[in-house]
């Protein structure tokens, strides 16, 4: 195995908006439901907020320096809609869309491509007062005027946009566990219906930058369930292709079959989404690339015997794993990818988010050794060269993340930064990982 990348191969890393900017009231920003999750008390580790995290509002010249070193090519970071619409809807805010301006300038300037993801999650909180956030039909019609105001905006800066961050984490996680904003509980029917305003909303936005960006290159970041078969035998692939299928029936294989399967269907029976035709052809009109969110997958086997042809293997506990759930799979990369390819030819995929979280700590001597996020990178990265060498056509690879940042309701302890941010001091510190990263990016080949 070579374990060569060509010299087009994007190599980037990831951030988002309320996880890296800090900023949280500045410059006429207006509040995001993120804002005002993170006050209830006990739904954040240490009761903790991304008021301030790493700054990146006031840091981001010293941050694309860091990229520059790394000899990064891309760099995906997503717009907070309340910072440039305050309330969601109205007039451009445009001290905060000067920050983003500014951005994408310094980026360009230092021979990064900027990737925007227009939904990260950070939802302003007006149109959660006002209309119950994605649960309401007039959410996903502010969401197309607000691409359409900033694409117009932006044009010329960004040529590659992700419409929206993980589906599953947007309605099941926020709507369905409540785990983070809006933090809600939502009934079966109810839940089912946030998902398919989502997609709706995906298909919104996709048809928008049609008219506003034509060159532009648009997709998702998508962390569908990834399946790999037990062996690389006919029969154990074409069952972990079927449940790839079917376990992402409401999300990617709908966006990209343009049809909610009928297993989906016939289980949620009267709990199903409402949709139209006109709705299902919105949500899968072609995208230019395919984005992938990919940490882990499952083992899958054929089973005769089952009534759907296949047994999943759930996570077990004997697995090698991180600090959190987050399961060390790096032929989940390989499979990820195969199989997305053969079901649906995509015509190029971006990993648009992998990475490892760890409790990373200073050592007395002032570096961060991070040997194990080394092994992490070589063995994803390695599957992934081997996805390239049979000609599966991957694109870039966005290392999440950048920076320690905010995880969501994990607060700050769990760490996946290339380089260790002191949140005090706000010093950025390179781990040992990215002096790995940086020679792997140089040399184009796995060491
Ligand atoms: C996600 C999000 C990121 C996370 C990352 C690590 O995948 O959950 O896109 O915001 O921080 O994935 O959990």
């Amino acid at each position: 195995m070579k374990r060569k990348f060509p010299e087009s191969f994007i190599w980037a890393t990831g951030t988002s908006s309320y996880q890296v900017e800090g900023a949280a009231f500045a410059d006429g920003k207006g509040l995001s439901i993120w804002d005002e999750f993170v006050q209830r008390p006990g739904v954040i580790v240490d009761d903790q907020n991304a008021h301030v995290t790493c700054d990146q509002y006031h840091h981001y010249k010293e941050d694309v320096q860091l990229m520059k070193n790394l000899g990064l090519k891309g760099y995906r970071f997503s717009m907070c809609w309340s910072r440039v619409l305050p309330s969601g809807r109205g007039e451009i805010n445009h001290k905060g869309l000067d920050y983003y301006k500014n951005l994408c300038d310094e980026l360009l300037n230092n021979g990064i491509e900027p990737y925007m993801t227009f939904y990260h999650w950070d939802l302003p909180l007006a149109l959660q007062k006002d209309f119950g956030g994605w649960e309401s039909t007039q959410t996903i019609m502010y969401y197309g005027e607000y691409v359409d105001k900033i694409s117009n905006e932006l044009a010329g800066r960004v040529k590659n946009f992700f419409t929206f961050n993980e589906f599953l984490a947007c309605a099941d996680v926020g709507y369905g566990m409540g785990l983070i904003a809006p933090g809600l509980k939502l009934e079966a029917k109810r839940l089912n219906q946030v998902r398919h305003n989502l997609l709706v909303a995906h298909g919104t936005g996709l048809q928008v930058l049609r008219s506003t960006v034509p060159s532009a290159k648009v997709t998702i970041a998508e962390n569908p369930f990834f399946m790999m078969p037990v062996a690389d035998k006919t029969e154990h692939v074409e069952a972990a292709k079927k449940a790839f299928r079917e376990v992402n029936a409401h999300f990617l294989t709908a966006i990209m079959e343009g049809k909610y399967l009928d297993c989906y269907l016939e289980k949620e029976k009267w709990n199903a989404p409402q949709f139209t035709d006109d709705e299902m052809k919105l949500i899968s009109q072609p995208m230019d690339m395919l984005g992938l969110n990919l940490y882990y997958g499952k083992q899958v086997k054929a089973d005769p015997n089952s009534e759907n042809g296949y047994m999943i293997f759930e996570s077990h506990r004997d697995q090698p794993t991180g600090i959190a759930d987050f399961y060390f799979e790096p032929s989940s990369m390989y499979w990820g990818c195969r199989i997305a390819n053969e079901l649906w030819h995509p015509k190029e995929i971006l990993i648009s988010e992998n990475g490892m979280l760890a409790n990373d700590r200073i050592d007395a001597d002032g570096n961060v050794y991070d040997s194990y996020r080394i092994t992490h990178l070589r063995c994803y990265l390695g599957s992934l060269a081997r996805a390239l060498e049979e000609g599966i056509p991957v694109n870039g690879y966005f290392h999440w993340s950048l920076l320690d940042n905010f995880e969501w309701h994990h607060g700050y302890r769990p760490r996946f930064g290339l380089f260790h941010v002191n949140f005090q001091t706000q010093k950025r510190t390179p781990k040992l990982s990215a002096e790995w990263y940086q020679d792997t990016i140089k040399y184009g080949r796995i060491s």
